[in-house]
């Protein structure tokens, strides 16, 4: 799942600087998808290593890939290599905001006063998908990493949720068919449709079909019922059970599949009120929207 750029493409996408993008509304404008696919399609390799990025995030066992844009990253200057990496993430779905005051890109950065739990604070971050009381959760959501910890925490985690809902028991399944599960405020989205609430985890019988629309975060922060809370658990178990986890580099760039892998992150290191804000972890999120006509779109 992590995948390298050959010397041959690193090469010449540096001697290759795109054109600033333009938004439709808060989508990625068509035209500057356009743009960019001529200009990426033209370097040599681009089309096998968005291909092979492809069958990482939807092929048979995958559902999230790490494209090392390490080289990349210390190659180009700050804006050149956003469009660049917005550049691939247009190979796979389309670039939005769902958030109107946000840019495009959104910064991810360390605030020790914040909850620790949640995007930005200093503990660890459970199992979850994004905007997950959306009735349209955004299909991918990607993490550009600038800096890792300086201290040496804040592992990612990922976990295959299809698999994780197979193991468990038929009753507790049929329990997360419900309408029973709420999470978190819905307020100022876009494209991610309507609020969800109360929300079903598991959308029917067939996972292919739709999202296992979990955050554990609600095992702590909503009321659920108790035979709900304790199917909740469940899952949540399994997917610390089947968990992947590794450090992302400067220039790492992770794309998981919402509908078949949920992610997290460990703790930052303990000490970060010591590290100057410009020095703390920071990453840069970007949410997409499937197309159309790619069959994984609902
Ligand atoms: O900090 C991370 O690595 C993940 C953050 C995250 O999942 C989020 O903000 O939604
Ligand atoms: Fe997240």
């Amino acid at each position: 799942m992590f995948i390298d750029i050959p010397n041959e493409l690193e090469t010449d996408l540096i001697d290759r600087p795109l054109p600033p993008w333009e938004l439709d509304g808060s989508f990625l404008a068509q035209s500057s998808m356009e743009e960019y696919r001529t200009e990426l399609a033209a370097t040599p390799r681009f089309e096998e290593i968005a291909a092979t990025l492809r069958h990482a995030l939807t092929g048979e066992g995958g559902g999230y890939a790490v494209l090392r844009l390490g080289n990349l990253a210390k190659a180009l200057s700050g804006v050149r290599f956003q469009r660049l990496v917005t550049g691939f993430a247009a190979e796979v779905a389309v670039p939005f905001s769902p958030f109107p005051r946000w840019p495009l890109w959104k910064d991810i950065g360390v605030k020790v006063d914040k909850d620790p739990g949640k995007s930005s604070g200093i503990g660890y971050n459970a199992f979850h998908m994004d905007l997950v009381n959306g009735t349209r959760p955004p299909d991918y959501t990607t993490l550009l990493c600038v800096r890792p910890d300086p201290l040496g925490g804040g592992t990612s985690i990922l976990s295959d949720a299809h698999a994780a809902v197979m193991r468990l028991s038929e009753d507790s399944r049929a329990l997360l068919t419900e309408l029973a599960y709420h999470y978190g405020t819905f307020f100022d989205l876009y494209g991610v449709g309507e609020e969800y609430k109360p929300f079903p985890i598991l959308d029917g019988s067939d996972l292919d079909e739709g999202f296992v629309r979990f955050t554990a975060k609600m095992l702590t922060r909503s009321e659920l019922s108790p035979p709900h809370a304790e199917a909740a658990r469940e899952l949540a178990d399994e997917l610390v059970r089947g968990q992947v986890s590794f450090m992302l580099q400067p220039g790492d760039y992770l794309i998981v599949n919402q509908r078949r892998v949920l992610h997290g992150r460990e703790a930052l290191h303990s000490g970060q009120e010591t590290i100057a804000v410009s020095d703390r972890r920071l990453l840069l999120q970007l949410f997409l929207r499937a197309r159309a006509d790619d069959g994984s779109a609902a």
